[in-house]
């Protein structure tokens, strides 16, 4: 093992690691005996909103440059095949921030305002709530989405501080502001219900939104690095809806003709410039071989804004297609983690619960979240047998070679799509009913990444396996959701009209 000019806990660290790995054994086991306080490394996750995984670099794209994130990668492990649990934002954060299956505890389908009033259940640990716990300094900056009030709000769910949008996004400027691009009639600005709050006060806030929780994130590193050990996660509303670029980042793709394009290719430089500014204030504050950085997205990008890449995967944000559940997925501990190193197996974002749980020596653990550290150094074997999706009637599974996809069949069409493109639920919201069918897709993620070639008809057998599988799965979850899914749209599936519910 390569050893820097490093900190006495990042020391503490190597040793304690390289000590629970000879020991053979899964890591959590060897944590309550050994860890010391000064043994645990800081936690930094960065987390974008609808970033296409092929609008970046390292993932394989060509249009956008993202060095930064690339750079990150470099000094780490990429991981080929991770999942979220839900394909829009607010399920997958609730999976994500409780390291359990949502429909767990109810928070299935987007609350689309709904979480003004309410939230996910408060009785969930959070990745805060655990490290809070653990002796941790914990700072949110930027998006939230589990609800507005307490005991909802970050700072009732285990962040010591938060500056931020608990909307699922916000205006990012004045966009009459010189040299701003947007797209679209945009108000001047925020409404209330889209404010940006300092800890429990909206603030006016005119500067690029991106920018403000950059330095947020950058002063939270500056404060605490050192005293205690700290998360920090930033939570970017980037690039996600509205488009809204600043000269500085729009100056970069001039050459980007369509305006919109332009404007999200801007929106991807100022997020991985705020990549490079942490890791710069982790690295100035001697911090960075002491720090796990976790780098990821909560679901794919949006069909609607037409201009992003999910390539080579199919399907979009709210599709249970690749493209709306894998994101890119970077995690950077230096000293610790092997530089430049690639996982191939897959993995979800439930397993961020039991990484930040082990390194940072905590007991708690979840019955869906497995600790990676030990698959990232040597740890032969794949961490799930299978891995599960719900969103009411829409089902999904795969395990290593197979996917099952199952899509509610519908006789709605274009004609009753509002002008949001969406669908207008029943009072009660959408059932989990199928009364028109299911549409029933088997890809072979093997042969078939990209997901083109129906195979259900071929393999009834795993079909099969894969429904009984699911419904065992099912069965370990509430039967209804805190609040019902009232989003929904339609999508053309192999040439079938199937409806999607999020
Ligand atoms: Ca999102």
């Amino acid at each position: 093992m390569k050893m820097h000019a490093v900190n006495s806990r990042a020391l503490v660290v190597l040793l304690w690691v390289s000590l629970s790995f000879s020991v053979g054994g899964v890591y959590g086991a060897d944590v309550t005996a050994s860890v010391q306080p000064s043994s645990q490394p800081n936690i930094v996750f960065i987390f974008a909103d609808d970033l296409g995984i092929g609008d970046v670099g390292t993932y394989g794209g060509t249009v956008i440059d993202t060095p930064q994130i690339d750079a990150l990668a470099r000094s780490g492990v990429q991981f080929a095949q991770a999942y979220v649990t839900h394909p829009v934002c607010s399920p997958s954060r609730a999976g994500l921030m409780t390291g359990r299956y949502q429909q767990r505890h109810g928070w299935e389908f987007n609350p689309a305002g709904r979480d003004v009033t309410n939230g996910m259940d408060p009785n969930e640990i959070t990745l805060a709530d655990m490290l809070k716990a653990e002796g941790y300094r914990t700072g949110m900056v930027g998006k939230w989405h589990l609800g507005y009030q307490p005991p909802h709000d970050p700072q009732s769910q285990g962040f010591d501080s938060y500056f931020g949008v608990l909307a699922g996004g916000s205006l990012f400027i004045d966009p009459e502001t010189q040299g701003v691009e947007s797209r679209g009639a945009l108000p001047r600005e925020r409404s209330a219900r889209n404010a940006v709050y300092d800890g429990r006060t909206p603030i006016e806030v005119t500067d690029y939104l991106t920018d403000v929780f950059t330095q947020r994130a950058v002063e939270f590193v500056e404060d605490y690095a050192g005293a205690q050990p700290f998360f920090l996660y930033l939570s970017h509303t980037t690039p996600h809806t509205p488009l809204q670029a600043t000269a500085e980042y729009l100056d970069r793709y001039r050459h980007i003709e369509d305006p919109a394009a332009r404007i999200y290719a801007a929106m991807v430089a100022s997020l991985d410039d705020s990549v490079g500014a942490v890791v710069e204030a982790l690295r100035e504050t001697n911090q960075l071989e002491n720090t796990l950085i976790v780098f990821s997205s909560d679901n794919g990008c949006a069909s609607y804004i037409k201009v992003c890449s999910n390539a080579p995967h199919a399907g979009f944000k709210r599709y249970h297609q690749e493209g709306g559940i894998r994101v890119p997925l970077i995690m950077s501990w230096p000293g610790v983690l092997k530089a430049g190193s690639k996982y191939a197996q897959p993995v979800v974002s439930l397993d961020l619960m039991a990484t930040f749980a082990a390194v940072s020596g905590s007991e708690h653990g979840t019955e869906d979240s497995i600790n990676l550290i030990p698959y990232l150094k040597d740890k032969a074997g794949h961490p799930h047998d299978y891995l599960y999706w719900r969103s009411g009637p829409t089902i999904a599974i795969r395990d290593d070679r197979w996917k099952l996809i199952a899509y509610n069949r519908t006789d709605l069409t274009s004609a009753d799509l509002g002008a949001d493109g969406r669908l207008a639920a029943p009072p009660n919201g959408w059932p989990r009913t199928s009364p028109h069918g299911q549409l029933v897709l088997l890809y072979d993620m093997l042969d078939d990444p990209g997901e083109t070639r129906n195979l259900a008809e071929l393999h009834p057998g795993v079909v099969a396996r894969l429904r009984q599988e699911h419904a065992r799965w099912n069965k370990t979850l509430l039967p209804v959701a805190l609040m019902p899914g009232i989003r929904s749209t339609l999508a053309d599936m192999h040439g079938k009209s199937v409806q999607l519910i999020f």
